[in-house]
């Protein structure tokens, strides 16, 4: 049988990021030990994802998080997970993350503490129930030489060294940017690995679909039911499942437009800005797309606060003008 070797016929994510860095004079390989720790504790909360029923970690633990929401008992249990395999590092400084109020501060940039490291440890977690897919979404900045704590952590999501997210659906997926396009990988159960499946990922054009909690409508803006009322009569389809990775990732590799509006109730919108939005702004754009706050581009929302909400409308460039077009 003919031998179709290629070099890049299997690429693990450590060996990507290994190779990435080498890109670099002044790389050190301290950003790669970040990406390995995410790379650990997601596979660990796959794992715990996959056995939810039978080691009955599925339902709330009774406690709610920061935001006033239920917790669940896999949102604690993910949240631990990702403190414990990247609190270990010693050049992450600051780890913040939904379920916690405040950051944690670890090192001082004085003592090796590069980075910080914000995420949302398991979102759509109330989908878990239910089998269906939920995901970690992770922002990575660098911390500047000077300045308070806060603002160490309060950068716009331009600033973003990486952003990436696992979703853990019928397969266990990692999408990461390092500034240099979207690279896609699939955990290889059998060998334990993240393997590069899709380098370079460019978001397609032309699929006339949109993804918003519909049932909403009354709620939304004047520009936003037009949208939907003119969506309504030029044959698009609409697709949610409630659980923002599986459906930017289904965005980010069919196309269409994700959309999380304000409402009468959360004027705010509802996602947050600093460990969803700015994550998945990033990883859209580098992919071709387009990511704003209904005109206003997320990656350039000056922080406020950690857990700062935003509106969110994020896919094609073509399918986020056309939605623009009624809200603008
Ligand atoms: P969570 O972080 O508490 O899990 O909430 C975020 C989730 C997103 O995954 C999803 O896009 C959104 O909430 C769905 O909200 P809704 O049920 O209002 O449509
Ligand atoms: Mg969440």
């Amino acid at each position: 049988m003919e031998h179709n070797w290629t070099s890049d016929n299997l690429t693990s994510l450590q060996s990507h990021i290994l190779a990435e860095e080498q890109k670099y004079e002044d790389a050190t390989g301290e950003f790669s030990w970040i990406l390995s720790a995410i790379s650990l504790a997601t596979k660990a909360i796959g794992n715990k994802v996959r056995c939810a029923r039978i080691e009955d970690v599925v339902g709330e633990v009774g406690s709610e998080n920061v935001q006033g929401e239920m917790q669940h008992k896999l949102d604690v249990i993910s949240n631990e997970l990702i403190l414990r395999c990247l609190g270990d590092r010693d050049n992450v400084g600051i780890l913040a993350s939904e379920e916690n109020e405040t950051p944690f501060f670890l090192r001082k940039r004085t003592e090796g503490g590069k980075y910080a490291v914000l995420f949302d440890p398991l979102d759509g977690s109330s989908n878990i129930d239910v089998s269906v897919g939920v995901g970690t979404i992770f922002s990575v900045l660098r911390l500047p030489d000077g300045g308070t704590r806060e603002d160490a952590i309060l950068q716009k999501g331009n600033k973003q060294v990486a952003a990436g997210y696992v979703l853990y659906g019928s397969s266990t997926i990692l999408v990461l940017t390092t500034g240099n396009g979207v690279n896609m990988f699939v955990l290889d159960q059998a060998i334990g690995s993240f393997v590069l499946v899709e380098a370079k990922l460019q978001i397609p054009n032309g699929n006339k679909t949109y993804s918003i909690n519909e049932a909403y409508t009354a709620r939304f803006s004047d520009g936003v039911q037009s949208y939907l009322e003119w969506a309504h009569q030029n044959n698009y389809s609409s697709r949610y499942i409630g659980s923002m990775v599986a459906d930017v990732h289904r965005t980010l590799l069919k196309g269409g437009v994700f959309i999380y509006p304000p409402t009468s109730d959360k004027p705010e919108g509802k996602l947050r800005l600093m460990y969803e939005a700015n994550p998945m702004a990033m990883i859209i754009e580098q992919a071709g797309g387009k990511a704003t706050a209904l005109g206003d581009r997320i990656l350039d929302i000056h922080p406020t606060g950690l857990h700062e909400r935003t509106s969110v409308v994020l896919g094609s460039t073509d399918q986020v003008d056309q939605f623009l077009k009624h809200t603008t």
